[in-house]
């Protein structure tokens, strides 16, 4: 057997996949919610409560603590950990956590009769990590775009922005000014998570280090001055940066407690967006993917590094080389739920709405969903705006309209990317809403594949160490592992309805 694990440290929870490369398929999974799980870090929703709707911070003790409990989970379900040949994982991108001198030595010496939450609790020099729904740092970015302007996108491949960890750095330093002195290291949640596996501090990788506005995309390293102005000092504290295939360390002897063998090469950790790209065997330029979760994504493995010249869409390392493009919206399955609960009904309402009620178009009633703030476009005072009188509509009118607007927003924001895309693969909790997906490969004009699998950002990371460590080639495994398990074909007598639409969605927006 040549069994590899990935792990996907969401924002909502923790996941575990275990494969097995000889036989193609996955023979263990375990999975724990922050909210339900760890009720005690305060975090139901992935994030600490606020009273400003801009600030989304999370306890990064409790990413650990999800650690040692996925570990437990699998353990109890007699998963072969010990058989386990290498392990990579995928961490929600952008956010941040910020350690004290204490850190290297904690995690060289973990000791396994007490637990990771709270050994680590001592290395924080702050208390709490940013992540990638926070969006208070306007300032931070106008600061960054006004020293640096076209310059920051051309070579970092985002303008400034809100979520990005740069900005936050940034603000960190500018607010606290004596816990950012005292912060020795600072790690994005990939390279935090792969540091307390690994027993010392682990690079970044290409992928999820261009989600901070510090790497230089065309040298492969931070970009000195831009670090230098986020923050002085900064480049002593960022760890070192590499590409997706690098071996981080050897597994520390603390989790052999759950079987894990001591030594087991741990490959670097990458974002959940570059990890789902591999998961859902999309590495090669042509194939679109939409990966629907907390947010929604669109996203595909770029051709040419190229930026989008309306400042929304972004550019990361491809694990497997080259580059992608992404935009993320964030309002994705947050304001589908605002929508269900507006309507009171379940899920299986969604996914198997009555047809003869609405109309491919829905008789043109659009909405911008802004529940909560948005990335794409930039709303940072939430505000939900409906074309049409929504309070007199119907449920399935509501719904198709969130559907319907969601995916036109995905077309109109994809554009600058320059293809046109037959094919897109479809990922996440949402993939299962037969509706959705039908609009999507109508909206696209595109089919839409769905994939067996849901967590793509696990299995990704699992597919990342069987080809760093076994170099089974990329290919191979995702005729393995990723093929579809249905294909939804668009229907070319709804193009003009949705092309249409596009444009009343476009005036709407702006
Ligand atoms: C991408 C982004 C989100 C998070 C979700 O830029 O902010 O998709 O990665 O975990």
């Amino acid at each position: 057997m040549n069994l590899f694990l990935g792990f996907d440290s969401s924002t909502q929870g923790l996941k575990a996949e275990i494969i097995d490369i000889d036989a193609g398929t996955i023979v263990a999974s375990a999975n724990v919610n922050f909210g339900k799980n760890l009720p005690e870090y305060n975090c139901p929703n992935g994030h600490l409560k606020n009273s400003n709707p801009q600030i989304k911070h999370a306890d990064p003790l409790m990413w650990a603590a999800a650690l040692d409990l996925v570990l437990s989970r699998l353990q109890k379900q007699n998963a072969p950990l010990d058989k386990v040949a290498g392990i990579s994982g995928s961490g929600q991108q952008h956010g941040s956590v910020y350690l004290n001198n204490n850190f290297t030595q904690i995690i060289a010496e973990l000791n396994p009769q007490d637990n990771l939450s709270d050994q680590l609790a001592l290395a924080l020099s702050r208390k709490t990590s940013p992540i990638w729904m926070d969006s208070a740092t306007s300032e931070e970015c106008r600061e960054l775009q006004e020293e640096f302007g076209e310059r920051l996108q051309q070579d970092t491949g985002s303008p400034a922005i809100e979520r990005f960890t740069g900005p936050q750095i940034r603000k960190f330093m500018k607010e606290d000014n004596a816990a950012y002195s005292k912060t020795e290291y600072i790690h994005l949640v990939s390279s935090f998570m792969a540091s307390i596996l690994s027993g010392k501090n682990a690079p970044i990788d290409f992928g999820d280090g261009a989600g901070m506005n510090l790497l230089n995309l065309k040298s492969l390293q931070w970009d000195e001055k831009i670090t230098e102005f986020t923050a002085p000092g900064l480049l002593d504290k960022l760890p070192l940066v590499a590409s997706s295939d690098t071996i981080a360390g050897e597994l520390s002897g603390y989790y052999s407690k759950y079987g894990l063998k001591t030594g087991i090469p741990v490959i670097v950790w990458s974002g959940d967006n570059p990890n789902s790209l591999i998961g859902t065997g999309a590495a090669e330029p042509g194939v679109a993917v939409i990966s629907l979760g907390t947010s929604d994504t669109f996203f595909a493995a770029m051709r040419d590094f190229k930026t989008d010249p309306h400042g929304y869409g972004h550019v990361f390392g491809n694990p497997a080389g080259g580059f992608m493009s992404l935009i993320c919206f964030s309002n994705g399955s947050l304001a589908r739920e605002e929508i269900k609960k507006d309507c009171a009904v379940a899920w299986e309402y969604f996914d198997s709405l009555p047809e003869n009620k609405t109309v491919p178009g829905n008789d043109g009633n659009l909405m911008l969903p802004y529940f909560s703030t948005e990335s794409t476009p930039v709303v940072l005072n939430p505000e939900v705006k409906y074309n049409f009188c929504a309070d007199k509509a119907d449920s399935e009118t509501k719904i198709r309209c969130i559907l319907e607007s969601q995916a036109l927003s995905m077309r109109l924001h994809s554009s600058w990317m320059g293809e046109t895309f037959t094919r897109i693969r479809i990922t996440g909790g949402a993939s299962n809403c037969a509706p959705f997906l039908q609009i999507l490969a109508d909206v696209f004009q595109a089919q839409i594949e769905k994939i067996a699998i849901t967590d793509s950002a696990g299995l990704g990371a699992a597919l990342r160490v069987a080809n760093a460590v076994a170099k089974v080639p990329f290919h191979k495994l995702f005729e393995q592992f990723t093929a579809a398990k249905e294909i939804i074909l668009p229907n070319p007598d709804n193009a003009k309805i949705y092309n249409d639409a596009l444009k009343e969605y476009e005036k709407l927006e702006k």
